[in-house]
């Protein structure tokens, strides 16, 4: 992948379009109704700019923080950021004041425009965050908000002459192991990820109507409803609320062709299915956690279409393994995307051969940089930067997911993915969702325990927890199978739909 030296990414995937002629092709569409063409944006992201530039006194460099949920204002603030020569710090709307705190200083954030309706917990980090110097809300109708500051405004902004590899974005971890890390990319980071799961795998075109539910500060929404679309000219429905019961609705409504979502979102949509006119769908999209062969099995049974999973890492800004719908294998995450190479470490960093479990390592274009971040020296080892995966490559050279290396269980003297026995309970028809973990055993160290929800409808029993247990027993080795079942109404999850492990071996979490 070659870029010049000099590169704004707003330059290309936002102006060239305009610059090209097709200014009223449409970009976005919002929950509101509201409907943007790529000038539309363009503008507003050139007032808002200038906005940042001579109002709130933000320089190249500086740290802006965004925050909001998935609307088109919030995509003009973030190109009005890079046009800015700024870097973008985009948060989770549900994050509280603590953790804002730890954004805030971590990121050394000196601006920040953040959706009015999230302004108090912003509000309630203040204190803490002297470095915060200028606060804007959007969505506002107040005389000092975004909106009646920019129009003020010329629409049109010359972009500050930024390097390719200067800084553009931090975006934290979920941390569900710990501190969230910073991870930083750079104006071309942004243009490779285009060029590389795009262009090989989803190969999206012009005309295509991307819609999901992964929140823009979640890299994985990011690309798949903001950099992806627009770096082929398409255009992106943006969901304010995205959750199965609204996606299914919207995707009739608007007609969407390309689906961005978690696994455990296309189990819950499954059964509704039929009640929908989905035949404007092409392509189905699978990436946050690990896709199980049931859950692939379902989503093709109702809906017809195969889904592509993908493992992405924020780290790396997006998806670095994955296949087309001609390649997929059920169990399998698929092979390195072209520009990417992943290998399996074992522990003293060699390479292992096919058929070995041991740490995930990736290189490419993206990744490998965490801000002032110690534990840089534990996720980078020679050049390969360890995603917290622990992996077995087949023989194909497919890559297929075991557990999060700390997931692992070691039962009886058995190392046993936790993934590996959801799999086989979430084929069972009475599981709605599962997570499989390790507890402490006095005689077997660890054993396995899986916590449970039923579909609606199923009351949990002891009959039916033996049920399962025999089930399991039934389809993957007899000594996998959870020793302990727990009936949940729900499972902890992170904002951005992943399963809370940990938060299942806390003794109190209910
Ligand atoms: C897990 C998967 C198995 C895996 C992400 C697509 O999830 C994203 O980024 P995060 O930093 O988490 C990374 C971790 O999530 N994971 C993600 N996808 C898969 N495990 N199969 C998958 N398909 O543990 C990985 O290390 O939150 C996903 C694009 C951008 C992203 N940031």
């Amino acid at each position: 992948l070659q870029f010049p030296d000099r590169l704004n990414c707003a330059t290309e995937l936002l102006d060239k379009w305009i610059a090209s002629g097709q200014g009223d092709r449409l970009c976005l569409q919002g929950s509101d109704g509201s409907r943007w063409t790529y000038a539309d944006l363009q503008a507003r992201a050139n007032q808002i700019a200038h906005v940042l530039h001579s109002e709130m006194g933000v320089v190249p460099g500086n740290r802006v923080l965004l925050r909001g949920a998935n609307t088109p204002e919030m995509v003009a603030c973030w190109f009005a950021v890079q046009k800015a020569g700024a870097v973008a710090v985009a948060t989770m709307p549900l994050l509280r004041a603590k953790e804002l705190t730890q954004v805030i200083q971590k990121a050394e954030v000196s601006h920040a425009l953040c959706d009015v309706r999230l302004a108090q917990e912003l509000a309630a980090a203040l204190p803490a965050c002297p470095q915060l110097r200028s606060v804007v809300h959007f969505h506002s109708e107040a005389s000092d908000g975004l909106e009646a500051r920019a129009a003020g405004h010329s629409s049109e902004f010359s972009n500050v002459d930024t390097a390719a590899d200067d800084c553009c974005l931090i975006a934290f971890t979920s941390g569900t192991t710990g501190a969230p890390k910073g991870t930083m990319h750079f104006h071309r980071d942004v243009l490779a990820i285009c060029r590389c799961w795009p262009s090989h795998v989803l190969k999206p075109q012009a005309d295509d109507i991307f819609i999901g539910s992964p929140p823009l500060a979640f890299t994985f929404g990011l690309g798949g409803l903001v950099l992806f679309p627009m770096s082929v000219g398409a255009s992106a429905v943006l969901l304010e609320k995205a959750s199965p019961e609204t996606l299914l609705p919207a995707i009739t409504q608007y007609r969407a062709t390309i689906l961005f979502t978690a696994p455990t979102s296309y189990r819950a949509m499954a059964p509704s299915v039929a009640q929908h006119d989905l035949s404007s769908l092409r392509k189905c999209i699978s990436a946050g956690e690990a896709l199980p062969a049931a859950t692939r099995k379902l989503w093709k049974d109702c809906s017809g279409i195969e889904l592509i999973d993908g493992i992405g890492a924020t780290e790396l800004l997006h998806i670095f393994i994955s296949h087309d719908e001609q390649h997929a294998k059920p169990g399998a995450t698929g092979l390195p995307v072209p520009g990417y190479r992943a290998c399996i470490l074992g522990d003293e960093g060699q390479v292992l051969p096919a058929g070995q479990v041991g740490r995930l390592g990736v290189k490419g274009p993206t990744g490998c940089r965490y801000l002032a971040d110690a534990r840089q020296a534990g996720y980078v080892l020679n050049g390969w930067n360890l995603t917290g995966d622990a992996y077995l490559q087949d023989a194909e050279g497919y890559f297929i997911y075991q557990a999060r290396t700390d997931d692992m269980i070691i039962s009886g003297g058995y190392n046993i993915a936790g993934p590996e026995v959801e799999s086989a309970l979430l084929a069972h028809a009475a599981v709605a969702e599962c997570a499989v973990i390790g507890v402490a055993d006095e005689e077997r160290g660890q054993i396995v325990k899986a916590a449970v929800v039923l579909r609606q409808g199923i009351e949990p029993s002891p009959e039916m927890a033996k049920e399962l247990q025999d089930f399991v027993k039934a389809s993957i080795a007899p000594y996998k199978y959870p020793r302990a079942i727990e009936f949940r109404a729900s499972l902890p999850r992170t904002e951005t739909g992943k399963l809370q492990r940990f938060r299942l071996r806390l003794p109190d979490d209910k």
